[in-house]
């Protein structure tokens, strides 16, 4: 049960001066004194430092860098979002598990977390790198009431999300360039892949594929990305939390989507637009078609990139590489 487990995490952070009794955790949830034992025997095995004190229960020493979720959980102020996480320690792909679990029923705001994949994905099956323990590679499985024609902002949306939860818990300035990518200092920090399971008027899935670099150094990105690429830690110069930024990300996640789902798209449009990078500027474009230049002018209501080409004519666009 990792409720009882986060709750553990959660009151063992008060410190020594407060420990968590046993006793009374297992009589608030209604679970054996030996339950809580058993508790505090796996997550030592995980890798936490715990003290106790007799008599008077236990606190935490030291904490290690874990995705697993009661680490993530401990921090979560969700409703449903991340309350069913499915941790794996190396896959190929979280987006894989997570149409599997999709397609099986799982629930809204269900997420599959890895450690390390092998062959993690970018859009047009772009390799993304995932070196192991050093990010965030999570599939969010969501389940909006939205129509088929309304997914592609999500991209937006979980964009904003993740912009809002790293300025808060960091002191990086995130940008974001349309349509799927963060940066920091001109250089990618998350890549978002949206996925769609549909029928032709409700969808019936929107599979939130989020990668961020935490805390690799340079040297822990392929060599062909080492320019372009960068993670929170290289830019704030300390190791970042995963398990602390992972539920912040999902927080805001749950919020916005909501706000979506609500109000439309103008609110998540003005939020988008006070963090892009490209608008009033030359971009170059590369569509599967052609490549042309053209100035950002904006974002549309249904979350297309407006550009201004040189005749004065005025193009939006649903999907593109875009360089400034
Ligand atoms: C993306 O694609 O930016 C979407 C990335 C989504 C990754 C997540 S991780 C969890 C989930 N499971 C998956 O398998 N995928 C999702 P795109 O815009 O196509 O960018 C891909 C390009 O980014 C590559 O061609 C590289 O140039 C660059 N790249 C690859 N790995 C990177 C990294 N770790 N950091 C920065 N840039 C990277």
């Amino acid at each position: 049960n990792t409720n009882v487990k986060s709750e553990l995490l959660k009151r063992m952070s008060a410190g020594k001066d407060h420990p968590v009794s046993g006793q009374q955790l297992a009589e608030e949830y209604g679970v054996s004194r030996t339950a809580i034992w058993k508790y505090v025997k796996e997550l030592e095995s995980e890798g936490y430092e715990i003290g106790s004190i007799r008599k008077r229960g236990y606190y935490l020493i030291d904490s290690p860098d874990t995705i697993l979720p009661a680490a993530v959980q401990q921090f979560l102020q969700t409703k449903q979002y991340g309350r069913t996480i499915r941790h794996i320690e190396s896959c190929p792909s979280t987006q894989m598990l997570a149409h599997e679990e999709a397609q099986n029923g799982a629930p809204d705001g269900m997420v599959i977390i890895a450690d390390e994949q092998t062959a993690g994905k970018g859009r047009l099956s772009r390799p993304w790198s995932s070196a192991a323990g050093k990010g965030i590679w999570m599939s969010v499985i969501t389940r909006p009431e939205l129509t088929p024609q309304q997914a592609p902002q999500m991209t937006l949306v979980a964009a904003v999300a993740i912009v809002r939860a790293i300025e808060e818990l960091t002191e990086v300035t995130p940008t974001i360039k349309w349509p799927n990518d963060i940066l920091a200092g001109g250089r990618k920090l998350t890549g978002i892949l949206t996925e769609l399971q549909a029928d032709p008027d409700r969808v019936k899935a929107i599979i939130l594929g989020i990668g961020m670099n935490v805390n690799q150094q340079s040297q822990d990105f392929p060599e062909e990305i080492r320019a372009i690429a960068t993670s929170l830690s290289i830019e704030e110069g300390q190791p970042v939390n995963r398990a602390k930024l992972t539920a912040k990300v999902l927080d805001y996640l749950e919020l916005y989507v909501a706000l979506y789902v609500d109000k439309g798209f103008t609110p998540i449009k003005l939020l988008w637009e006070s963090y892009a990078d490209s608008i009033g500027k030359r971009v170059r474009i590369s569509t599967l078609q052609d490549t042309y230049e053209a100035t950002a002018r904006g974002i549309s209501e249904d979350g297309r990139l407006e550009v201004v080409l040189d005749d004065g004519t005025v193009r939006g666009i649903y999907s593109a590489d875009i360089h400034i």
